[in-house]
C-alpha cells in the first residue's frame, strides 16, 4: 500500500485504533520506533527506547512491555493526527536526526559513511533512486539504434532487464533454462531455502511485505522472481531455451556478435551495442574427481540436479559434502531415510538465527503493508545486521596470539559462542564435538544457519564420517581406512565450478584477446568486479571479488552493479560514443587493493579452504 498522497490509506488505518495497537503489537520495536521519530520528529523517544535496543536483530529487543505499550500508543497518535489533518507524509526523516536514528535502529553506531548508502537504499520517497534517470534526453534515433543483450535470468539478469526497461533501453535476454530464477530454478534439493533474511534478500524497488518465513523457501523465492517478470512484462524478452556459446566483439561495427545454440541445437547469430553477463557463478555443478564414481550402481546426483524421481525414503543414503547445500539436503531426508552417511572432508561453522524457522504472522505482515515507511527501516535494520556489522570479525589482528584458530579478539568471542553452541546441540558428545568443529577461525568458509544440522548428527541413522574417502564402488563408498561405506542412493552436494568463471562461453574482445588469455583457467579479474579492459561494452554482474563471503544479500550487490552498468549505458547513449571500457591503470590499481585488503582478511587464513580462492589462494 503506498501513502505518499493517499490520505484515504491513511484514515483506514487509524479508523479503527483498538484494532490499529492490536497490531502494532505485532511489529518490531526498531523499525516502528524509526517510524515515530521519523513522523513525528520527537528525538526523546530516541533516548527512551535506544537503550533497551541491543543488537540489530528483533531478537536483540529487550523494551520492557508498558515502554512498548507506550510506543505503540505514540505511533497510533502521529498516524491520527496525519490522518486528520491531512498533512502530507514527510518522505525522508529528520535529517539532523539521523545519526542517533540509525544508531537506535541497529543498537550500533553507524558510521557517517554510510549514511548515503543508507538514505539511498532507503528510498522512502518511493521513487526508485537506482533507476537510470537520463541527464539529457538521448536522441530518439540514438536509443533506438541501441541494444543490449543479458547473458542469464536469474535474479540479476532479471533485475538488469527491469531497469533496462524502464530507461526504455531495447534488449534480449538469453537463459538456458526453460523458466526464468538461475539458482532457484534449478536447485530444487529437499530443505532449500535461502540463509539471507528475505526482505533483505529482495529486489530493493519491489519490497515484498507478504513472505511467509523470514528466510522463504526456494519456491517462494522463485515465485518472486517470476511474479516480478509479469509484473513487469519482461517474458517477452526473454529467449528460454537458448545458450550463449560465444561472444566476439567486432571491432568493424563497434558491436557484440554472439553465437546462440537453441534448445533444438540449430545455431544462430545476433548482435548488440552492449553485453551483461548475468550467469552466475552457482550453476555448474562441480562433480569431483572421486575414482570408480562412475562405477556406482544405485541412483546418483548432484544437489543442483536433485532427481525427483527417486524415493529416498527407507534407502541408505551416502551424501559427499557438508556446505550450504548439503547441510539443507541433510536435516530434510534424516527423518525419512533407513540412514543418512554423511562425508565431510572439512567442517563448516554453522550459527543459529532464532528466526530461521519463524513464519511472519498475519499481524506482522498487516504492518509490513500498513504502516508507513516500517517495512523500509525493517529493511534497512537487516541491511544492517546482515552486512559490514560485523567486517571487524575478519580482520586478522597481526598482535592476537591464536592465529590458527581466531583472527582477534572478537573473532574469538564468535567462536567461543559457536562452540557452546555445537556441545550444546550434539548433547556434549567429544568425538562429535571433534568432527563437527572447524580448526579454521569463524567466517573462513561461508557462515552457515544451523538448521537443526548439529541435532541431526546425534541421530542413530546418521553417520558423520570424516575419514577421506579413497573410492568409489558399485556398493558404496570406501574411506581411505579401507572401510566400505554401503549405499543405496549418492548425493555430491559437491558445489559448483565457481574459478571457472563465465566458462564454457568464448568471449573474443578487442585485438582478439580471449577472457581464456587474461584470466587463465582460474584467476579471474575486472575492475570492481564489473569491467575488463581490452572488452568494450562488456559487464559482469557477480563477477569476480563480488561474493559476499562474510554475510550481506546476493540481490543488493547485484542492484548495485546493475545501477552502475545503467550509468555506464547512460554515457554510450547520450554521448553517441560506440564504446566504453575500462583504462589498464584503475584496472591494476583495483587488484592491487583488492589483493591488499584480502591479505589481512580471513579468506587469506592459510588454515582455509573454500570456493572464493583459486589454487594459488587468491
Ligand atoms: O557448495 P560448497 P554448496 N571430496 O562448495 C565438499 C550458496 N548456497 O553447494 O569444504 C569430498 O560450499 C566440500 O568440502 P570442503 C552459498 O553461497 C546458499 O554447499 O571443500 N568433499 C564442501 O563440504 C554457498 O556457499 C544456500 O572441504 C568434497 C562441499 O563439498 C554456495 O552456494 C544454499 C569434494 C561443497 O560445498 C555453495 O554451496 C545452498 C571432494 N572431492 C547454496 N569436493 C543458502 O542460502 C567438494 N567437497 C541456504
Amino acid at each position: 500500500m503506498t501513502f505518499l498522497n493517499n490520505p484515504e490509506a491513511l484514515k483506514a488505518v487509524v479508523a479503527d485504533r483498538n484494532a490499529l495497537l492490536r497490531h502494532l503489537e505485532a511489529a518490531d520495536t526498531a523499525p516502528l520506533l524509526m517510524v515515530l521519530v521519523h513522523l513525528g520528529g520527537d528525538p526523546a523517544w530516541l533516548g527512551r527506547i535506544a537503550p533497551h535496543i541491543k543488537g540489530p536483530w528483533s531478537f536483540h529487543d529487550e523494551t520492557p512491555a508498558h515502554v512498548r505499550a507506550q510506543l505503540c500508543e505514540a505511533v497510533a497518535d502521529v498516524l491520527a493526527d496525519y490522518a486528520v489533518t491531512v498533512k502530507p507524509l514527510p518522505t525522508t526523516p529528520p535529517m539532523e536526526l539521523l545519526p542517533a536514528m540509525l544508531d537506535a535502529c541497529t543498537g550500533q553506531h553507524v558510521p557517517a559513511e554510510y549514511y548515503p548508502l543508507v538514505l539511498e537504499e532507503l528510498d522512502l520517497a518511493g521513487v526508485d533512486p537506482k533507476t537510470v534517470h537520463w541527464r539529457q534526453p538521448p536522441s530518439p534515433e540514438r536509443i533506438a539504434d541501441f541494444s543490449v543483450l543479458v547473458v542469464g535470468a536469474g535474479f540479476s539478469g532479471v533485475g538488469m532487464g527491469i531497469k533496462l526497461k524502464e530507461a526504455g533501453i531495447a534488449f534480449t535476454i538469453i537463459e538456458k533454462n526453460a523458466e526464468v530464477g538461475g539458482t532457484w530454478y534449478e536447485n530444487t534439493y529437499p530443505g532449500i531455502g535461502v540463509d539471507t533474511a528475505n526482505h533483505f534478500y529482495s529486489y530493493s524497488f519491489d519490497n515484498n511485505n507478504n513472505w511467509d518465513h523470514f528466510f522463504a523457501h526456494g519456491d517462494q523465492i522463485e515465485d518472486y522472481i517470476q511474479r516480478n517478470v509479469e509484473r513487469t512484462g519482461l517474458r517477452d524478452q526473454i529467449r528460454f531455451g537458448e545458450e550463449v556459446l560465444s561472444l566476439v566483439w567486432d571491432e568493424d561495427r563497434l558491436m557484440w556478435r554472439a553465437d546462440i545454440r537453441r534448445c533444438d541445437g540449430q545455431t544462430y547469430t545476433i548482435r548488440a551495442n552492449a553485453v551483461v553477463s548475468a550467469v552466475g557463478m552457482l550453476n555448474r555443478p562441480k562433480v569431483p574427481p572421486i575414482k570408480g564414481l562412475d562405477s556406482f550402481t544405485g541412483p546418483k546426483f548432484h544437489t543442483a540436479r536433485w532427481d525427483h524421481s527417486v524415493d529416498y525414503a527407507g534407502k541408505r543414503v551416502g551424501m559427499i559434502g557438508t556446505g550450504a547445500s548439503g547441510m539443507q539436503v541433510g536435516p530434510a531426508i534424516q527423518p525419512v531415510v533407513e540412514s543418512l552417511t554423511i562425508f565431510q572432508r572439512s567442517p563448516h561453522w554453522a550459527m543459529l538465527n532464532p528466526l530461521y524457522f519463524e513464519t511472519v504472522s498475519d499481524a506482522k505482515k498487516w504492518v509490513l503493508n500498513h504502516i508507513p515507511f516500517y517495512t523500509k527501516w525493517f529493511r534497512f535494520q537487516l541491511f544492517w545486521s546482515s552486512s559490514d556489522t560485523f567486517h571487524h570479525n575478519l580482520k586478522v589482528d597481526p598482535d592476537w596470539p591464536d592465529q590458527k584458530r581466531s583472527l582477534n579478539a572478537e573473532n574469538a568471542k564468535v567462536r567461543e559462542q559457536l562452540e557452546a553452541h555445537i556441545a550444546r546441540e550434539v548433547g556434549h558428545d567429544p568425538e562429535l564435538i571433534r568432527k563437527a568443529t572447524p580448526d579454521y577461525p569463524p567466517y573462513g568458509k561461508r557462515m552457515l544457519r544451523d538448521n537443526h544440522w548439529y541435532r541431526m548428527l546425534t541421530e542413530p541413522n546418521v553417520d558423520l564420517v570424516d575419514e577421506p574417502i579413497d573410492r568409489v564402488e558399485p556398493a558404496g563408498v570406501v574411506t581411505a581406512d579401507g572401510t566400505l561405506h554401503p549405499c543405496d542412493i549418492l548425493v555430491l552436494a559437491t558445489g559448483f565450478e565457481t574459478r571457472r568463471m563465465l566458462w564454457p562461453m568464448q568471449i573474443t574482445g578487442r585485438g582478439g584477446a580471449t577472457i581464456l588469455d587474461r584470466w587463465g583457467d582460474e584467476d579471474p579479474r575486472a575492475h570492481l568486479g564489473i569491467t575488463v579492459p581490452e572488452f568494450p561494452n562488456f559487464f559482469l554482474i557477480y563477477g569476480p571479488n563480488t561474493n559476499l563471503s562474510h554475510g550481506g544479500s546476493a540481490v543488493f550487490h547485484s542492484e548495485c552493479q546493475v545501477r552502475y552498468i545503467m550509468q555506464g549505458l547512460r554515457e554510450l547513449v547520450e554521448t553517441g560514443q560506440a564504446a566504453l571500457e575500462v583504462r589498464p591503470e584503475p584496472f591494476w590499481d583495483y587488484q592491487e587493493k583488492v589483493d591488499n585488503a584480502h591479505s589481512a582478511l580471513v579468506w587469506a587464513h592459510p588454515g582455509v579452504t573454500s570456493w572464493y580462492k583459486n589454487a594459488a589462494g587468491r
